[in-house]
């Protein structure tokens, strides 16, 4: 008889991914939402049918790299006036399409396999890399409650994540997000400055030159 070590497991990898920590209180949920990636992706297909992707403008001016659309019943933006979570699309002045059902799910359940449970968010903001588009160390800090963690979700090329300390000047670890990866990011990691290396070019075979990253947020 023979035995293999990897025979129990689906051919798309684990069904609970390893839990990788990355400081207190933030973890990488490798490949967790890989067996979802078409139904997601699919969903922000539908998404940008309602809502096209924009570059924001920062308050200082300059044209963000990473283009941006929300859904939820509010959005991240950014303009002149600053940064802020808006229930309308500034583009057509329309709420924001709703979050699909399968976000929802994705995000409950990292959020609970990180440790975070009954996580409800209402905002999730996808952000559009191609290839030399970064983002620059940020820390998330709109939203009202920061009691709640942020679930983030990497589709398509794989990028070089940030993660900083609580200082800007913290030298930042680097962490590769493959497709499929989701990181959960709360507690006493809520206000770490992190952010996105310049993307590299490839080829992936359901995103071609881009990267999606979902990221969830209970904004109000
Ligand atoms: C990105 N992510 O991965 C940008 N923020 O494209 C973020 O800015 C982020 O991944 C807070 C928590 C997790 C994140
Ligand atoms: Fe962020």
């Amino acid at each position: 008889m023979t035995f293999d070590l990897f025979d129990d497991l689906p051919p798309n990898g684990p069904a609970s991914p390893a839990i990788e920590p990355l400081a207190d209180g933030a973890v990488v949920l490798r490949g967790l939402a890989r067996a979802d990636a078409e139904v997601l992706l699919a969903d922000v297909q539908a998404i940008i049918a309602l809502a096209p992707w924009r570059h924001m403008i920062t308050p200082g001016g300059l044209t963000m790299s990473v283009a941006m659309v929300n859904c939820g019943t509010v959005g991240w933006v950014s303009d002149a006036r600053g940064y802020r979570y808006d229930p309308v699309d500034p583009l057509n002045g329309k709420p924001w399409p709703e979050m699909p059902a399968s976000f929802r799910k994705l995000a409950t359940t990292a959020a609970a396999q990180a440790g975070f449970a009954g996580f409800e968010p209402d905002a999730c903001l996808i952000n559009r890399y191609e290839p030399g588009t970064r983002l620059s160390l940020h820390q998330d800090r709109d939203e009202r409650d920061f009691s709640a963690p942020i679930v983030s979700v990497s589709l398509g090329l794989p990028a070089v994540f940030l993660f900083g300390g609580m200082r800007r000047a913290d030298r930042p670890q680097r962490v590769r997000l493959a497709h499929g990866d989701v990181v959960v990011w709360g507690g006493p990691s809520r206000l770490a400055f992190h952010g996105v290396a310049p993307l590299a070019d490839g080829d992936h075979p359901l995103l071609g030159r881009l990267r999606i990253n979902l990221t969830f947020r209970k904004a109000l």
